[in-house]
């Protein structure tokens, strides 16, 4: 009987840490105090656990005032108490990036890039690791250019994939690369399709997502300062992305994905097509569509939430 037992508290042990947001490195546990310098946190003057501990949904995003609305939008969602409109920035000792907290929500803005992701990426885990959260999932909500849709087309990330369509993120630490998996859970991304289907005016597909390095010549565009290759070449790669399954292509997405997944985070990333890629590189339509197709994400996400919290 008795090892039966002690195998059943062993699983449920497990179980506990898997829900846990776990880090990777061997020397955390070791600082007697953990300074998170670009949120302008840090474990010994903030009491993490207190602040952070009840958060269940992270929600990222590039552009701070994007996620501020965010923030603003969900409270509403939500139906907290309080003004939506005195929401507080928790990050205003910095303006790297910004972060708000609404009930179990937290929005947070990353930049551009995977630079500028990651680092965000690396303190948002410490911060969530260190407040003991458990069960969290991570969204990246963003802007991205469409492969072969109608722009505002709402794309839910099956694979993040790199240049070469795999789905993988290659880091270089200490002069070699270490190559990481960035598959999603897929869970989460059929449970936020199904959410598309109880909206309207939510066109949204599943689809690969490609993450490039920069915004021009990176994404095949012929609009950049420089550009090596032709109008004929650029719509080959295009073809060749579409037929490995991809969808739209933006920034992040293999960072967020590799970097949630090695520590067990559950994470989504939905992003809205700007423009179809067959179709042009600029993106010409006016602000206030730009403005609403923005909010699309927000919307399916902040469902998907409500729907979890049991508020629909
Ligand atoms: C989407 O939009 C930004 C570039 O305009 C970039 O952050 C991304 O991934
Ligand atoms: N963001 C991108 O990275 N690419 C686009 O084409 C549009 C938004």
């Amino acid at each position: 009987m008795a090892p039966i037992l002690l195998n059943c508290m062993g699983n449920e042990h497990n179980e506990y840490i898997k829900q846990q947001v776990q880090v990777k490195n061997p020397y955390l546990g070791t600082m007697e105090e953990d300074i998170l310098y670009h949120f302008s946190l840090s474990t010994r003057t903030h009491n993490l656990p207190e602040m952070f501990g009840d958060i269940k949904f992270v929600c990222v995003g590039g552009s701070a005032n994007r996620m501020k609305a965010f923030a603003q939008f969900i409270h509403h969602e939500l139906k907290l108490p309080g003004n939506p409109e005195e929401i507080k920035d928790i990050c205003d000792g910095t303006d790297r990036y910004c972060m708000y907290k609404v009930g179990p929500v937290l929005s947070i803005s990353h930049g551009m890039g995977v630079p500028s992701i990651s680092i965000m990426l690396h303190e948002l885990i410490k911060l969530l690791h260190h407040a003991q959260c458990r069960d969290v999932i991570l969204f990246r909500l963003g802007t991205s250019g469409g492969v072969g849709l109608a722009p505002g087309t709402v794309v839910i990330t099956e694979k993040a994939v790199d240049y070469s369509f795999r789905p993988q993120f290659e880091q270089v630490v200490l002069g070699k690369v270490i190559t990481r998996s960035t598959e999603l859970d897929k869970g989460v991304s059929s449970e936020l399709l199904q959410c598309s289907t109880e909206l309207e005016n939510l066109p949204t597909v599943i689809g690969n997502t490609l993450c490039t390095h920069d915004f021009y010549e990176g994404q095949g565009r012929l609009d950049g300062a420089l550009c090596s290759f032709s109008h004929e070449e650029k719509l080959e790669y295009l073809r060749k992305a579409f037929e490995a399954g991809v969808r739209n292509i933006e920034m992040e997405s293999t960072v967020f994905a590799a970097m949630c997944r090695v520590c067990g985070v559950k994470a989504a990333v939905v992003c809205v097509a700007l423009l179809n890629r067959f179709d042009g590189d600029q993106i010409t339509s006016s602000h206030d569509v730009l403005v609403e197709y923005q909010q699309r994400p927000q919307i399916l996400v902040s469902h998907f939430i409500k729907k979890r919290l049991g508020i629909l």
